[in-house]
């Protein structure tokens, strides 16, 4: 393969047409009201496996069917998990929830966190977890307590206010060997306190507990000095169309003012390699358009509605990108777990309000901040990352909640091809469908 960076035909300037569709109706998942245990690897990403040390359990918690109250008598097909007293277990969390970020707590038990996506972190000891979609968590639990019948619990931590969210409590069961589920016995399991839904103190000191397990070599100097606005907005009604949003609007969600829009031809990626011409641009901005009070209680409505378009923003191969995730409070502010794909990133930092370099630069660890892949943008806040862009291809990263993908809360970064073979793109499949 070649190893000159030649001019590709994604840098004409062509601008891909499209008409905005109806809006979806928001509708919850479907999936199983429970928090299921399995043995898997905890992560798809081999190089952060996780060598478990004790039997080691992925619970996978997702939310459905309306079970507003813990159930004094748990039903049949609740997930039981047999445990030991005095034992140490591994509990893997992962929010398979596609449009709730959720907190976790297992009732009188303290959780020790060794590890968040699939990177170790320093442990610590916590009564709460608060897990985005996508994201995982590995705890150590110490079965210390009286051998009894304990809840693992979660639900909603629904930052945006006013906005209806999913209030179901899943639930699994931690069970002594006690004997104590017989049928007859009648001992409820323990259940935990779970903080209020919209807790936002709660998210940030679990966050804010999070850190490498070692000193960090934190990549520098910063090559790409990034800021992305991340947010809601609301699209004007296609003519002669019925949309439903606000006062007939679309809902709409953007990045640096830009809805992301899926290609309907080619991917991305296969553009890209193949040079194909009229997918996408390259001129994603690395500032937003306009710079305005971007967490203030009334955003200009001027400011609402973004430009649907397919932009990627072109990174040298092994530039240092520091990015910080800006908050917006158009429509409705909210936590937004950013995800990237095809990198872990450290965050250096979290706060609220308006990011401001000289302050908030100071604010920076720069010893041992957490390597994660999806990171919980504070509401009405902000959260600085770091990564080395060495791998190369079209990478999408996108908020984590489903919903907000579908309104255009997704930008792409395509990293160029660095220098010989193991620095360069692999060529497609043979077998890649024609169309
Ligand atoms: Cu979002």
């Amino acid at each position: 393969m070649s190893c000159e960076k030649q001019p590709g035909p994604e840098q004409l300037p062509t601008s891909p047409t499209h008409s905005p569709s109806m809006a979806s109706p928001v509708t919850s998942t479907t999936a199983p009201t429970k928090v299921c245990a399995c043995l898997l690897p905890s992560h798809h990403h081999p190089h952060h496996y996780l060598d478990p040390v004790v039997p080691s359990l992925i619970l996978y918690a997702s939310v459905t069917p309306p079970v507003l109250a813990p159930p004094a008598t748990p039903s049949a097909d609740t997930t039981v998990i047999p445990v030991k007293a005095g034992e140490t277990n591994l509990l893997r969390f992962i929010n398979a929830a596609l449009n709730t970020e959720l907190f976790v707590a297992i009732a009188n038990h303290k959780m020790t966190v060794v590890s968040a996506d699939a990177s170790y972190t320093k442990p610590f000891t916590t009564s709460v977890l608060m897990l985005g979609p996508g994201q995982t968590t590995d705890v150590l639990v110490t079965m210390d307590q009286p051998a009894s019948r304990y809840y693992i619990a979660a639900r909603a931590y629904a930052s945006a206010q006013g906005v209806a969210f999913d209030n179901t409590t899943t639930t699994a069961i931690l069970e002594y060997d006690c004997g104590c589920s017989e049928p007859g016995q009648g001992v409820p399991p323990v259940f935990p306190a779970l903080p209020a839904y919209n807790d936002t103190g709660a998210a940030s000191a679990f966050s804010a507990g999070l850190r490498s397990l070692s000193t960090v070599d934190i990549p520098g100097p910063v090559d790409e000095n990034l800021f992305f606005t991340v947010g809601l907005g609301l699209f004007d009604c296609p003519p002669g169309k019925t949309c439903g949003g606000p006062n007939n609007t679309r809902m709409a969600a953007s990045i640096n003012n830009v809805s992301f829009v899926l290609p309907d031809t080619y991917s991305i990626l296969q553009a890209h390699y193949q040079r194909v011409p009229g997918v996408f641009t390259t001129d994603f901005p690395a500032v937003p358009p306009v710079q305005f009070d971007y967490t203030a209680q009334n955003v200009s409505r001027s400011l609402w509605q973004p430009v649907a378009a397919t932009k990627v923003y072109k990174l040298k191969y092994g530039s240092v990108v520091q990015l910080v995730l800006q908050g917006t409070n158009i429509f409705a502010a909210e936590n937004h777990p950013i995800h990237i794909h095809g990198y872990d990133f450290y965050i250096l930092a979290e706060g609220f309000g308006n990011f401001n370099a000289a302050k908030d630069n100071a604010r920076f660890n720069l010893v041992d901040p957490p390597m994660r892949n999806t990171v919980g943008v504070p509401v009405n806040g902000w959260a600085v990352i770091r990564f080395v862009a060495d791998n190369p291809g079209v990478w999408l990263m996108h908020c984590h909640l489903d919903v907000h993908i579908t309104w255009g809360l997704a930008m792409a970064f395509l990293v160029d091809d660095g220098v010989g073979e193991l620095q360069s793109l692999e060529a497609p499949p043979v077998d890649l469908p024609a169309c």
